[in-house]
């Protein structure tokens, strides 16, 4: 395992960050650190450290922490309902601080005796943890004086998660990013100094919960809740623990069969019941604090519940009921499809596949139980609907699962800055309840009382130096965490941030930078795959283009795409029907040709190539259209890249300028394989005679 690493966005000043206007606004503070009171709790002491060592690298100097206010002027920490802090009891109201939840903070600008000093206030010291990320967040971007600053923070998930897919051979499936931090030779790795600063870089952006291994658990993975293994979980565990976040472990359904307890995984089988009892009880005894099991069943060839004639929510339940002594969760995907599909039937379409599989189930769930759905139907295209099973289920807790491992969208070659996709599905209008039940508000339970609810998604990181594979892909994983805390907050504003505290306040970076994230999801739809027809990938690597990779496949992703048009019928009328799975407006909406948004029309209709779209285009020209401009644009990208050479340390401006080329060689390729299909499918010509072979 590589253990030399980037400082990402916690660099604080290093390399060729200038210091940024607050940093001056608020220097008077910044020399002394008042943290008073509690100061035992591991995560108190990680808030001060964090404090410490961020401002010491900010300014330049070392701050003086102390017990005590000597000073005139510094920056307060405390915990509310913390040991009588009268610097912090002066300044927060008991209504206000109950409003805060544990994980919420103040920022304030106080006075008391004739001392002036910045509160930041935890509503725990989680929340404390929270805030002093925020406040060094603040001195590397916004204008803020210290004058009139208050800010009352909370943020609006309670499970704010990732997933990490690493196996314990030290690979991580659908990995672009290296090996894993955590496991080498089937272990899990003895130094975890990197795991350590993982850990940093998810609670500075408000992470509370990661699931350490990968959902298609293998035969050691299987092992992980054993007494084997468990006392190397619960090292990872504690290093997690002291920056707020809790562990949880994706589990394989069959593992009483596997680790030989009994002769069937049947979870209405009483041995299986106690089996899972017993085990989960062990975890407990290694992990108190142990967030629950993620479990991948009855899908992609994963043992579950289907072979016993058993349901889901039997198989989930059984797994709850083992965790509920303890306040642990179970966290059950829905990416359930019949991945054996013969591709002449035309009648099973694997959009519909979860919705059928679920909906029928709502309310027979425990409480501890959260459905995870992934954003759209399929799985993680560049382009899909939004999935119609969020907000279905009434009396059933759901979470929504993101992929932030660039699997479909270029694998972390390409940049493709996803904030602005993630931002249309959390927008998106279910209708469920009647106009106003956005999919950000049914994850927060706000729509339907969920006892729990929350966002997960898949991790992007891996060993290599800069953790994400390219340098640009950082962004994602800090935009990822900013949403949960503020799904309000505009996919600009987060790149903003980003590109502040990791490239530093020039303005022409800043600008070049935000242009080019900004632009860089429709730019990679615009070459890869047109309308929202999806795949047209190589099979198995998903990346680069081979249209018809999977159209003769089980896989159940199909274009149907012929001499005369292209597109998947998924109309009430003539198609599977998946149309009806949305609620009112929003099913009439995608079921009518006139109406269905461009974006997605290939994916809800079969059309010929000379339709002629809301563009005012056609089909087939929309094709060629997009995919000439989209090398255009990364063509564009590098000029703009070329001219910041001066403005950046030499190794992020190389290892971007490469990646760069690699994108506009590989965007060349998806543009003439693309175009040449469907030129030589349909025979027509484009409108421009441009070089199509
Ligand atoms: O998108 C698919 C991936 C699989 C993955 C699966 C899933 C972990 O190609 O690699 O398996 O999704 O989400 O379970």
């Amino acid at each position: 395992m590589n253990s030399n690493y980037d400082l990402a966005w916690l660099r604080y000043g290093g390399a060729s960050v200038e210091r940024s206007a607050a940093i001056q606004l608020f220097e008077g503070y910044l020399s002394n650190i008042v943290a008073a009171g509690e100061g035992s709790s591991p995560l108190f002491r990680t808030a001060v450290q964090e404090l410490t060592e961020g401002l010491a690298k900010l300014t330049g100097k070392q701050p003086a922490v102390e017990p005590n206010a000597a000073a005139d002027r510094f920056v307060a920490l405390g915990t509310i309902g913390g040991a009588g802090n009268p610097l912090l009891n002066d300044s927060v109201e008991g209504a206000e601080a109950a409003r805060l939840g544990e994980e919420g903070y103040i920022i304030r600008k106080a006075a008391r005796e004739g001392k002036d000093y910045i509160l930041i206030a935890g509503g725990s010291d989680k929340g404390l943890l929270y805030g002093v990320f925020h406040f060094l967040r603040l001195l590397q971007t916004a204008g803020q004086s210290p004058d009139g600053l208050n800010l009352v923070e909370a943020p609006k998930y309670q499970l704010r998660m990732v997933n990490q897919w690493d196996n314990m051979d030290g690979s991580i499936e659908r990995g672009y990013a290296g090996q894993s931090i955590f496991y080498q030779d089937s272990k899990i790795v003895s130094d975890l100094t990197r795991v350590r600063e993982y850990a940093r870089l998810l609670a500075s952006v408000g992470i509370n919960g990661i699931a350490i291994n990968n959902v298609n658990v293998h035969e050691v993975e299987t092992k992980l809740i054993t007494p084997e293994l468990l006392p190397d979980v619960a090292r990872v565990a504690d290093v997690f623990r002291e920056y707020g976040i809790r562990l949880y472990l994706s589990v394989n359904f069959a593992a009483p069969i596997e680790l030989g307890g009994t002769s069937t995984a049947d979870p209405l089988e009483p041995a299986v019941q106690e089996w899972w009892k017993q085990r989960t009880a062990d975890i407990y005894r290694y992990v108190a604090d142990f967030g629950g099991f993620l479990v991948k069943a009855d899908s992609e060839n994963r043992p579950g519940p289907f072979t016993y004639g058993r349901d889901h929510a039997d198989g989930a339940n059984m797994l709850a009921e083992a965790l509920e002594p303890y306040g642990g969760l179970v966290l059950w995907r829905c990416f359930v499809y019949d991945c054996h599909q013969d591709w002449r039937d035309r009648k099973t379409d694997r959009a519909r596949a979860a919705y059928d599989h679920f909906k029928p189930l709502d309310g027979r769930f425990k409480d501890n139980v959260i459905l995870q759905i992934k954003n759209g139907p399929m799985d993680f295209q560049v382009r899909e609907p939004v999935s119609p099973l969020f907000g279905a289920m009434k009396q059933t807790n759901q979470m929504l699962e993101f992929q932030i491992t660039q699997e479909y969208t270029g694998q972390q070659r390409h940049v493709c800055y996803l904030i602005p996709q993630w931002k249309e599905v959390l927008e998106f209008d279910t209708l469920c309840e009647g106009e106003g039940s956005k999919v950000k508000d049914i994850v927060a339970g706000q729509v339907h009382p969920y006892k729990h609810s929350g966002i997960t998604a898949v991790s992007s990181i891996g060993d290599d130096y800069n953790w994400t594979g390219h340098y640009l892909a950082q962004s994602n994983l800090y935009g990822y965490g900013r949403l949960l805390w503020n799904p309000e907050l505009s996919a600009e504003e987060i790149a903003e941030e980003w590109t502040s505290m990791t490239f530093g306040v020039n303005q022409d970076v800043a600008s070049t930078i935000l242009d080019i994230l900004m632009e860089s999801w429709p730019t990679y739809e615009s070459y890869t795959s047109p309308l929202g027809v999806g795949w047209m990938v190589v099979p198995h690597y998903h990346y680069g283009p081979d249209v018809d990779g999977y159209e003769y496949s089980k896989w159940g992703t199909y274009h149907f795409a012929d001499r005369d048009g292209i597109g998947v019928d998924r109309t009430l009328a003539t198609g599977t029907g998946y149309s009806h799975q949305y609620v009112g407006a929003n099913a009439a909406l995608y079921d009518s040709l006139e109406s269905c948004p461009d974006e997605l029309l290939l994916f809800f209709h079969h059309v010929p190539y000379t339709y002629v779209l809301k563009s005012g285009k056609t089909v087939i020209q929309h094709i060629y259209d997009t995919h000439f401009a989209g090398v255009e644009q990364v063509e564009k990208w590098i000029a703009r890249w070329d001219a910041l050479e001066s403005k950046l340390d030499p190794q992020r401006f190389a290892h971007v300028k490469e990646r760069l080329l690699e994108q506009l060689e590989s965007a060349k390729h998806w543009r003439d394989v693309i175009n040449t299909y469907f030129y030589r499918k349909s025979g027509i010509k484009d409108q421009h005679n441009r070089v199509i072979y």
